[in-house]
């Protein structure tokens, strides 16, 4: 059954203001959730659209320490300069706002209190890493050690960035405090913990029987939560940067980012509409609409309804469209590497050309899986679709109407069959991009939109009306007439996508009709009305430029290459002597199993030449255990003999590592003799 609805709260995740946004950020959340709005929007339906910065959190702490400034200073830092970027691209929110302010702290508070008072939280006291030095309990980001997977050095607590696995901070070998360097201590610490499991049943029936049409990448990811089973989740931490607990006996805790952040849509509301930010968030004739990135389905599918429902008064979200990944050129964008396009940047360097990016961006969006962002494919649409398609109808149109009729919209003559067939097409153009844009089918929706451009072309080009200008002007009036339609037509269909051409071409026509429920009108101009001057919607982008960008990519790149090499330098000369005392030698492999109750460790049985001895060694992320059976390795013969989960390991087999931390097995590229040395 189809509910109704009276408006639409429409959110974007807010993003960590601990650094600029990128495409990355601009393709997975907010062009889709400007698109959506500003098809709301212009179908006069209320709606508003909520955004805003991410303030808290470790990850801000640390680079506040780093730069031995304050965590306040760099949210404001980068506040401004995402708002900014984000403005300048055509996001139309109707508040951006922070979670530093103080609308936000007090509703996050007294939400957590009244959760508190509802006895919705169970209270635990857990073992966790003290700072002696410091005087603090240590965020898992806060500790670093050696990967117990990768063994390589500065792993965080909860992640190892080199390998990509995630850890808690006891995993780590010889950990040490982040911020004093000591070695840190179990001490024992209370917290607040919203029970999940106690929520499991209500969110199985209402994701996964109430909300099948959720995107297949949504769904899916909450199905393997759920099926998983839910586990309480920590809502507070011990840190002094965010919202302090409100209750007795807390000092010295805040509540966890990812408690105070959703509530920031709340917020945010609440700053813009102070009386009536209600109606927006309870009334159950409301629907919530949630735009984000794939890292963060659990939060806002499972984590943030949890707590709208034990609070009791909220609305639940209706939909929420989650994109995958943009990629760069190949590579996953990353903002440590430096391997994105900032928006900031690109502003610089394409001004004016906001459109285009969020053109290719939409045009590529990554809706049902990672996607990737190319220069060349940039020039490509730009040149041959924005330009040669839809700029090009525009312009000739326009060009032609002020040649033969002074700019004048001239008088539709008799119609021909082609005529009535053009004409038909778009009176269907309204409904096709509805069906596509209310299921968040962006990338369809603006390729239909071309389309129609693709068809006002051809006409142009079918027609002729440049050839008939001697003989047949009524004719002539007659196919501009409709041509200039479908530019007006255009203009409305873009307007989502393309909200600063759209706005130029509305100029240039001089329309006043612009709104969405007009699409597919043949009459939006009438005979006599006078247009403006015709000025180019898009302009070319030549070879240089293009080829400028890449350059500077492939500028990072090497500049990453390099620094690979200074974070792993090549080691100390050793003696000759020395490298004899190493032994290595070929063995095959006879048997190979996974560990139990690991997902790293893979156990080996080599014949080594004189009889077989057992290797363990953490591959098993890379290699399935029967690839390896039958195959020949290296591995050292001499290290010492070590446990690893209680199995003595009599070697180590040798493995070259990827840049991305996989690891690929040695092999002698012709069958050698067990036992014989590797020299
Ligand atoms: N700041 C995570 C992110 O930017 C987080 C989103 C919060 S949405 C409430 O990926
Ligand atoms: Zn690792």
């Amino acid at each position: 059954m189809e509910k109704k609805f009276k408006r639409t709260t429409v959110t974007s995740a807010l993003p960590y203001a601990n650094g600029p946004v990128h495409i990355g950020h601009l393709a997975g959340v907010y062009v889709p959730a400007d698109i959506y709005v500003r098809y709301l929007k212009l179908k006069n339906e209320e709606v508003l659209f909520i955004g805003g910065s991410d303030e808290h959190g470790v990850p801000i702490t640390i680079r506040a320490k780093k730069e031995g400034v304050t965590p306040q200073d760099i949210v404001n830092r980068y506040h401004t300069l995402i708002k900014d970027s984000f403005e300048e691209f055509g996001i139309s929110f109707d508040i951006y706002s922070r979670t530093t302010s103080e609308t936000h702290h007090k509703l996050a508070s007294d939400f957590f209190r009244t959760l508190y008072d509802k006895g919705a939280f169970i209270e635990k006291s857990s073992e966790q890493y003290y700072d002696d030095e410091a005087g603090q309990f240590l965020a898992d980001r806060y500790i670093t050690g050696e990967c117990p997977h990768c063994h390589s050095e500065g792993a965080y607590g909860d992640q190892c960035e080199k390998c990509g696995t995630s850890l808690s901070p006891t995993d780590l070998i010889n950990p040490k405090s982040a911020i004093s360097g000591s070695v840190p201590v179990m001490k024992e610490t209370k917290h607040w913990y919203l029970p999940l499991d106690q929520h499991e049943e209500w969110l199985r029936k209402w994701i996964l029987e109430d909300h099948k049409e959720w995107r297949p990448n949504v769904y899916g990811q909450c199905k393997s939560w759920l099926d998983m089973g839910l586990q309480p989740r920590a809502v507070s931490r011990d840190l002094d940067w965010g919202i302090p607990v409100p209750v007795e006996g807390a000092e010295g805790k805040v509540l966890y980012v990812w408690f105070d952040a959703p509530l920031g849509y709340v917020s945010n509301t609440k700053e813009l509409l102070p009386d009536t930010w209600e109606t927006w968030w309870k009334d159950p004739e409301s629907r919530l609409i949630h735009f984000i990135g794939k890292d963060n389905i659990v939060f806002h599918c499972i984590v943030f309804p949890a707590m709208l429902k034990a609070e009791e008064s909220y609305i639940l979200p209706e939909n929420v469209p989650s994109n995958e990944f943009l990629n760069l050129e190949g590579d996953k964008i990353s903002t440590s590497r430096n391997w994105a396009v900032w928006l900031h940047e690109y502003l610089e360097e394409f001004p004016g050309k906001q459109d285009v990016l969020r053109y290719v961006l939409t045009a590529n969006a990554p809706e049902t899986k990672d996607n990737d962002f190319t220069w060349k494919d940039f020039q490509a649409r730009n040149n041959s679709e924005l330009v040669a398609i839809y700029g090009n109808f525009v312009n000739r149109s326009l060009v032609l109407t002020a040649k033969y009729f002074d700019s004048k919209v001239p008088q539709a003559g008799e119609l021909t069959e082609y005529d009535k067939e053009v004409l038909a097409e778009f009176a269907q153009i309204k409904s096709e991009l509805e069906q596509l844009l209310d299921n968040f089918k962006f990338r369809d929706a603006q390729k239909e939109a071309m389309n129609l451009a693709r068809i006002g072309n051809k006409y142009l080009a079918d027609t002729e009306p440049w050839k008939l200008a001697k003989t047949d002007m009524e004719r002539v009036g007659t196919i501009l007439n409709i041509s200039l339609q479908l530019v007006a037509n255009l203009a409305i269909a873009f307007e989502p996508f393309l909200p600063f051409s759209s706005q130029k071409l509305r100029d240039m026509l001089n329309m006043d009709t612009f709104e969405w429920n007009s699409l597919g009108r043949t009459d939006l101009l009438q005979a006599g009305h006078q247009l403006g001057k015709p000025e180019l919607l898009f302009e070319k982008i030549e070879d240089p430029v293009i080829e400028e960008q890449i350059q500077k990519l492939l500028a990072t790149k090497k500049e990453n290459e390099e620094n690979n090499y200074k974070a792993n330098p090549v080691r100390e000369n050793i003696e000759f002597d020395d490298f004899l005392k190493l032994d290595i030698r070929v063995g095959t492999v006879l048997e190979c199993l996974k560990v139990p109750k690991t997902d790293k460790l893979l156990q080996f049985k080599i014949e080594d030449g004189l009889e077989t001895r057992t290797i363990v060694s953490g591959i098993a992320g890379y290699y399935q255990p029967e690839e390896l059976v039958g195959k020949q390795v290296c591995f050292i013969a001499n290290l010492a003999p070590r446990k690893l989960r209680g199995i003595v390991s009599e070697g180590m087999i040798l493995s070259a590592e990827n840049n991305d931390g996989t690891l690929s097995v040695i092999m002698p590229q012709k069958e050698v003799k067990p036992g014989n040395e590797v020299k």
